[in-house]
């Protein structure tokens, strides 16, 4: 990236506010880093200066500085205007900060106070963080008034707006009296799609000498997230077409051959599935015990159905061949195929078992086929249709989750299907056919018409996802 050329040194933005506003949260949300600091109700969790950088290409752009909550302001600024009196000199702000900084108090009734001026004094800008549910209080003004006197650009960042008892209106009046004018609202647990675009540049717009640097973060963002996607798309692609060629050879259609055959596609397609839940998280920057919602059935990282499950199936309002014996023999979604012909397994476990002779008659002379020729098990177009659903829903739920989230409970997103129930996409049809693309390895690497699919298929889902998130 040219534009990083001429950039020498990153931005230093501290991150200061009242005490259990949401200031380490802030830094975990924008470095992505779900273990940054440590978060608590408790009020004066942090009590130490923590930086964290930001890189794009390698290189440093920004330095946050996480601080401890300001606790004591009134008793502060009357400390600081009474200093100003004694000196009795026409000192500046910063000036002032310093000589505070100097006295015996700084290191003792406001050591915590202290860390966070002198890390103001060092910085270009800082964010001051505010739980907008609480009353705009003269503790409030107090601390602006403090933190202003260190003469560096501040923006105001409303946190908890989502919240029924936010105070918005409040806290803007409140502001543009104390002349902040540049107020940016960031929900930092569950960010909007473009919030931290809009942070950055109402930061861009109080920092000019620096509008460059934060330019650049805000391009390189919208670069990561691209490729992100893209990336997460193939990955189920990659999944769906392997499920989808994935076949069990069974050696005869005894029920408990059937039965066994089944089961070991069934662990395999959930062995799969979980495999690319862990790749999106990773891709996502997620741990695997971030993620535990209601919409999303996932405990820590792993779905509490696998996606044979008649309840999942259900909500997606899909049906698969499914007799009386099919759930007990774990045969439900899953097809046979033999001598040519699919069948539900189900059906012909049903048929098998209860000696439904109707049921074979049925099939007529071509019963014989498939008693003789080759026999394999396969799954059904439905279960393909429920994990490109649940696999979409997870990267969307994963998009719209900030890193500061302590649980889960606030994912709005459901599961919702993604592929068409006429017809399957033509990359599906194809790996059908394809039994070796169920392989893991590397040897598939250079099968260009793999490629092709995983491509085709990738922009399908992207294209379809894009829809779901309107
Ligand atoms: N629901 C919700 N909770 C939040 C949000 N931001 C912070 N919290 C919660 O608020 C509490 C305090 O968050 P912290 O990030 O520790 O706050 P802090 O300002 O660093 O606190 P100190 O270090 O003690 O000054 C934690 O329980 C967070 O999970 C938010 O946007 N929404
Ligand atoms: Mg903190």
């Amino acid at each position: 990236m040219n534009k990083l050329q001429g950039i020498d040194k990153p931005v230093h933005i501290a991150v200061a506010g009242h005490t259990n506003t949401g200031k380490t949260s802030l830094l975990r949300t924008l470095t992505r880093d779900a273990r940054f600091g440590e978060v608590s109700d408790r009020p004066g969790t942090t009590r130490h200066v923590e930086a964290a950088r930001l890189l794009v290409n390698g290189r440093v752009l920004v330095e946050l500085y996480d601080t401890p909550g300001i606790e004591e302001p009134i008793e502060l600024l009357a400390l600081l205007e009474q200093q100003a009196l004694v000196s009795g000199s026409r000192e500046d702000g910063p000036q002032r900060i310093q000589r505070f900084l100097a006295s015996a108090p700084a290191r003792e009734q406001f050591e915590q106070e202290a860390k966070v001026l002198r890390q103001m004094l060092k910085s270009d800008a800082a964010f001051y963080v505010i739980d907008s549910r609480d009353p705009v209080l003269a503790k409030h003004r107090d601390e602006l008034e403090i933190l202003r006197l260190c003469g560096v650009p501040l923006l105001p960042l409303l946190n908890f707006v989502a919240d029924a008892s936010a105070r918005e209106a409040a806290w803007r009046e409140a502001l543009a009296g104390l002349g902040l004018h540049a107020i940016v609202r960031f929900d930092i647990v569950a960010p909007t799609e473009d919030g931290e675009r809009l942070l950055y540049s109402k930061l861009a717009g109080l920092l000019d000498s620096h509008a460059d640097v934060l330019t650049a973060l805000i391009e390189n963002h919208a670069e990561e997230a691209r490729l992100r996607q893209q990336a997460a798309a193939q990955q189920i692609a990659e999944l769906l077409l392997g499920v989808a060629a994935c076949r069990q050879r069974v050696s005869t259609l005894d029920p408990q051959a059937l039965a066994l055959g089944a089961q070991a596609l069934n662990d395999d397609v959930v062995k799969r599935e979980q495999a690319c839940v862990e790749r999106l998280l990773s891709l996502y920057r997620f741990y695997p015990d971030d993620i535990e919602t209601a919409a999303l059935p996932l405990i820590d990282g792993r779905w509490q159905q696998d996606p044979f499950d008649p309840v999942m199936l259900q909500y997606l309002g899909m049906r698969v061949g499914g007799g009386a014996a099919a759930g007990a023999a774990a045969g439900a979604g899953i097809d046979l195929i033999a001598g040519g012909l699919t069948l539900g397994a189900a059906t012909l476990l049903g048929a098998l078992l209860g000696g439904g002779l109707q049921t074979l008659r049925h099939y007529g002379s071509n019963l014989m086929a498939m008693m003789t020729g080759e026999k394999n098990l396969r799954v059904d177009d439905n279960i393909l249709r429920v994990l490109a659903a649940r696999q979409c829903g997870l990267i969307l739920a994963l998009e719209r989750r900030g890193h500061a989230a302590q649980q889960a409970t606030s994912a709005t997103t459901a599961v919702r299907p993604v592929l068409n129930d006429s017809e399957l996409p033509a990359e599906l049809r194809l790996a059908r056919a394809n039994p070796q693309w169920s392989g893991h390895n590397a040897d598939l690497l250079g099968d260009e018409r793999l490629q092709k699919a995983i491509n085709t298929l990738s922009a399908e889902l992207t294209q379809s996802m894009a829809t779901l998130r309107i």
